[in-house]
């Protein structure tokens, strides 16, 4: 700051400085993932719905669909199909991937993770979602 104190963004970042750095924090879990629609359609996407859980009030997450059972520094070792892009107090947290044409006729296997905002993550939840090969329109039917 250069003396003054009259904008918001100092009172914000003030009051998340003050947070005791000796405070335990305890690491987040996920309760269940699902995806729909399972299966879904090449040139349609899947949207997955994160239930998670932290014992700390008023904790924000994020959210990471891993493509494998690896988490390093809250990045998804094997890369991502869909990951929250700001903390959020969601829950469940709703993620879309759009699918592409490489998934056609696929199962796609995914892990589910969930981070804190002090960086505390939990073990990889796993579910897999499947792509039919062409696009199955519902059959509509007239009387
Ligand atoms: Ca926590
Ligand atoms: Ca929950
Ligand atoms: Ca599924």
């Amino acid at each position: 700051m250069d003396g003054t104190w009259n904008s918001d963004a100092d009172w914000v970042t003030a009051a998340i400085s003050i947070k005791p750095a000796s405070a335990a924090n305890s690491a987040p879990t996920v309760a269940s993932v699902s995806d729909t629609p399972d299966p879904t359609n090449p040139n349609r996407s899947v949207t997955f719905a994160t239930d998670w859980n932290d014992g700390d009030s008023g904790e924000t997450a994020k959210v990471k669909i891993c493509k494998s059972n690896s988490l390093t520094n809250q990045v998804c070792d094997g890369g991502s199909w869909a990951s929250s892009t700001a903390f959020t107090t969601n829950d469940p947290e709703y993620l879309v991937y759009d699918v592409a044409g490489g998934d056609a006729g696929q199962t796609r296997d995914y892990w589910a993770f969930v981070c804190d905002d002090e960086a505390a993550c939990s073990a990889g939840t796993a579910g897999s979602f499947s792509v039919n090969a062409v696009s199955s329109v519902p059959n509509v039917r007239f009387r």
